[in-house]
């Protein structure tokens, strides 16, 4: 018996090649079967692949391959999201050239990712950086732009100052710059913006119909979006003729109503701050911290009293004071507010702090009408101190008083979203430049098509802090495309999010020389399953949603939905480690022993520190590299599908992959073994084999439930059941005799089929070696035998002069001879008859057996 081992440094480069030099992966819209694509988030080209990467492709690979054997069209390509600021910093800190950085990193990263033995169309890669890529982006800039769907617009933006850029909303976190981690500021810039504000509504809606998307990303999406109901009051200001707009979603509260404020940015803060210098002081410090909402919500509330007087609408006589405040968003609402420190927290904090009125409007549980404290009162109750409005709910109440506030034409219905529109421009070289010129004599026009790409220029230098393609000595002067005197071109390039906002529709037909094939992009598309990280539940997802629409309003695609199916990943976790000094440790710098964990090289002890998501900082991390080159493709990808539910957090240890890899082993010996001994099997018909049920509804069990759990995502659950099934086959393989050629072939053939999504080289291995032809990949996925899944196997007493002495197992068809047969064959039957003959064996089929003696 041959105990010879499966070479997986040999095998595996092996198929890969033979996969590639098929083109075995190649997708093709004319080929027979329903359509399926599948996509993994696209990768940064960051220099080297990480465990997070091999998870995230492993899944997608998994339902790619399984949907092929199935018969789908497979589309499954990969690029690159390769534009963005480390590439910048590599040049600033080492001289390098972007471009050059991005190449190198990106054809270091696609060995790496090779490796992993993916059912990839890499016919079809490409980069965003590629002029081939962004030059189609800039065509559909500009349609958009044309279509209305982007605009410039003066605005205040948040800016970084130490990537010296702008940043969206949703790239500022707790008041830092995502990348930069800088405290980010206000500044009042010329931006331009996609009118993502368009689709707030029709995004909303559409939603509740993502039925293949998880439940918390459509609610952080719902959240992002905003949608407020309120009203618009108008105010009146003592002594002027102008009102003060207000955006409330409680009208009920009027009569609450202490002050009123606006935002710094707000156009009477301006015009006030004119003759006010100290106004324009306050002004000034507000605007050092970032517009966006988390900064505002978590800094200290800091008013201004203007000194003018707002008309109480409802009150006669009655005046609140106006104050400039420093939560007031100008991009929400409109901008101002009426305070109602009652029953709003940043309100009362507010009338605390400048000593304001607080007037108790909602009365709390069992009509408690007692002072406001320190706590506002932000349930509901029957209203109190508010006129006509008392007794009412809260939600009568709204009704109620803006049908009062109405009346005097004092207020209108009003829809408020918190989505805000897209400002994309960022002053950074390593972008898709934004495809326009500005002409003294003719303003902003876009560059006709036939001029794009706008290539960006390689010779740059990054030498002044700013934007480097502002500082080229050439680039931007070019002539109008309107009047053909000289004009400078547009040097902020578009934000990144804007790259991978379409790459799946360029996926479609990447080499065509429009942006999409109109018919490939109605073939292929939606995405029917995404796989990536939750980090993008709002920003990359939400982004590509509008997209889509816009493209669609444009006319390319027919569809608004780009991903049918999402599915976001868990990260992947590891312990950590520090020496006795507090340095961080990397898990090859330690070792385990009976005695503890110790450093290698100076055997002192180790502490071991929480599992945490493997990162560069702690020095967590395992590198892929190094775990397929010990131990090979398939052993990594079966062990980050078995150890967790994919949703959850996975935790890398060396143990478990040693597990996986002794499981492939196992695997390869079961059947190059059982293959081998088939001669040992019984010469008869399929299913003639005393055990040939139990083995083959062990294995049909396991068809089915392999399925099933792919289709959920539950490979954790696939995998104990493959373990599970090699056990089944193990003990089978021990009494080859008992079980029919074909019913030994019929299982090694399907745990081959079965385990092959995961372990692709593996299985075409042991493909080969059962002499099967043709590709395991190119293979249908096993069909269950219903018949096999149904438990016929049924247990009955047997009993001798009315004492049961045995039960045996039977088949439910079995005939009444054969049970007869095996009754009389117990031992313990035969013991209690003690030699006599019996006189009588009733059989009841399926129920009991009865000996009288
Ligand atoms: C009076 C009031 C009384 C309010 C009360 C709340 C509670 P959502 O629900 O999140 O949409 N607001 C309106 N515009 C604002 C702006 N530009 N910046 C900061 N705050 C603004 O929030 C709507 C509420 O937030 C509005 O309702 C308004 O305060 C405030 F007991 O009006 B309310
Ligand atoms: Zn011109």
């Amino acid at each position: 018996m041959s105990t010879e081992r499966y070479n997986i440094a040999e095998a595996e480069p092996r198929w890969q090649k033979l996969w590639d030099s098929q083109e075995i992966y190649r997708a093709d819209h004319t080929r027979p079967g329903p359509k399926y694509y599948a996509l993994e988030m696209f990768p940064y080209p960051s220099g080297r692949i990480h465990m997070g990467h091999v998870r995230n492709y492993t899944l997608g690979d998994v339902i790619a391959r399984f949907k092929r054997a199935q018969g789908y069209n497979v589309l499954h390509p990969m690029g690159w999201d390769a534009f963005g600021l480390p590439a910048e910093n590599a040049a600033m800190e080492r001289g390098v050239n972007p471009a050059d950085w991005t190449y190198s990193n990106i054809e270091h990263m696609r060995g790496e990712i090779k490796s992993m033995g993916l059912s990839l169309d890499w016919s079809r890669e490409f980069a965003t950086c590629d002029p081939a890529y962004y030059g189609q982006q800039q065509k559909l800039f500009v349609r958009m732009m044309q279509a209305g769907l982007v605009y410039q617009k003066e605005s205040w933006v948040n800016w970084d100052p130490v990537d010296m850029t702008v940043l969206a909303n949703e790239q500022v976190e707790d008041g830092r710059g995502w990348r930069s981690g800088a405290i980010v500021e206000k500044k009042l810039l010329k931006q331009w913006a996609f009118k993502i504000t368009k689709y707030s509504q029709e995004m909303l809606d559409a939603l509740k119909q993502l039925e293949g998307w998880p439940g918390k990303v459509r609610l952080m999406q719902e959240n992002w979006i905003g949608r407020s109901e309120g009203a618009e009051l108008a105010f009146e200001i003592a002594g002027r003729e102008d009102k003060l707009q207000i955006f409330t979603t409680r009208p009920d509260t009027i009569y609450g109503a202490s002050f009123c404020a606006m935002a710094p940015e707000h156009p009477l803060t301006a015009q006030l701050a004119e003759e006010n210098p100290q106004l324009a002081a306050f002004v000034k410090e507000c605007q050092k911290s970032g517009t966006s909402q988390a900064v505002i919500e978590t800094q200290e509330k800091q008013g201004f009293d203007t000194g003018l007087r707002v008309k109480h609408p409802l009150i006669e006589g009655k005046e609140l004071p106006l104050y400039v405040a420093n939560f007031i968003l100008m991009d929400y609402g409109t901008g101002a507010i009426f305070g109602c420190p009652g029953h709003d927290q940043r309100d009362l904090d507010f009338a605390r702090k400048y000593g304001l009125e607080v007037i108790r409007v909602v009365s709390g549980p069992d009509g408690d009408t007692s002072e406001i404290g320190n706590e506002a009162y932000t349930a509901d109750g029957p209203m109190v101190n508010s006129e006509s409005l008392n007794g009412l709910t809260s939600a009568q109440a709204i009704t109620a008083s803006i049908d009062l506030l109405a009346e005097s034409g004092m207020a209108e219905r009003r829809i408020s979203y918190r989505l805000r529109d897209w400002g994309v421009s960022r002053q950074r070289y390593w972008g898709c430049p934004i495809p326009v010129v500005h002409c003294d004599d003719c303003g902003t026009l876009p560059v006709p098509e036939d001029q794009m790409p706008v290539e960006l220029p390689k010779d740059v230098s990054f030498d002044k802090p700013g934007n480097p393609l502002d500082h080229h000595p050439t680039w931007k002067h070019t002539s109008c495309p309107g009047c053909g005197k000289a004009a400078v071109r547009e040097t902020d390039t578009l934000d990144t999010f804007a790259d991978s906002s379409w790459y799946f529709a360029r996926f479609c037909s990447p080499q065509d020389p429009q942006p999409v094939d109109v018919d490939q992009a109605k073939y292929w598309l939606p995405v029917d399953q995404y796989v990536g990280g939750i980090e993008h539940a709002v920003l990359h997802l939400l982004y590509s949603r509008f997209w889509t629409r816009a493209m669609r309003d444009i006319g390319l695609l027919d569809l608004a939905e780009p991903f049918a199916g999402l599915f976001t990943q868990g990260m992947v976790t590891h312990e950590t480690y520090k020496s006795q000094d507090g340095k961080w440790l990397s898990p090859d710098e330690i070792k385990k022993s009976a005695d503890g964990v110790v450093e290698v090289s100076t055997g002192a002890a180790v502490n071991v520190g929480p599992v945490i998501k493997m990162s560069k900082s702690k020095r967590n991390t395992v590198a892929p590299v190094e775990i397929i080159s010990t131990y090979g493709a398939d052993t990594a990808r079966w062990y980050a599908l078995s150890d967790s539910p994919p949703e959850r957090d996975l935790e890398w240890t060396e143990s478990g992959v040693e597990g996986a890899w002794r499981f492939v082993q196992r695997l390869y010996r079961l059947v190059n073994e059982g293959h081998a001994r088939s001669a040992e099997c019984a010469d008869v018909a399929l299913g003639e084999g005393s055990n040939d049920r139990a083995v083959r509804s062990a294995v049909h069990r396991t068809i089915d439930g392999v399925t099933g759990d792919i289709d959920s995502f539950a490979f954790n659950k696939a995998v104990a059941r493959l373990h599970e099934l090699t056990n089944q086959l193990s003990n089978a393989s021990k009494n080859l005799d008992q079980i029919s050629k074909p019913a030994w072939a019929e299982a090694l053939e399907c745990i081959t089929l079965l385990v092959a999504p995961m372990m692709p080289h593996l299985a075409e291995e042991l493909w080969l070696l059962q002499g099967k032809s043709g590709l395991v990949v190119q293979a249908s996925w096993p069909k269950v035998d219903p018949g096999l899944l149904v438990d016929d196997q049924v247990k009955i007493a047997v009993q001798v002069n009315g004492k049961v002495r045995a039960t045996i197992e039977v088949a439910k068809d079995q005939s009444k001879d054969e049970t007869q047969a095996m009754a009389l064959a117990e031992e313990a039957v035969q013991r209690a008859l003690a030699g006599a003959t019996p006189k009588k064996v009733i059989v009841v089929p399926g129920r009991i057996v009865n000996v009288v003696v």
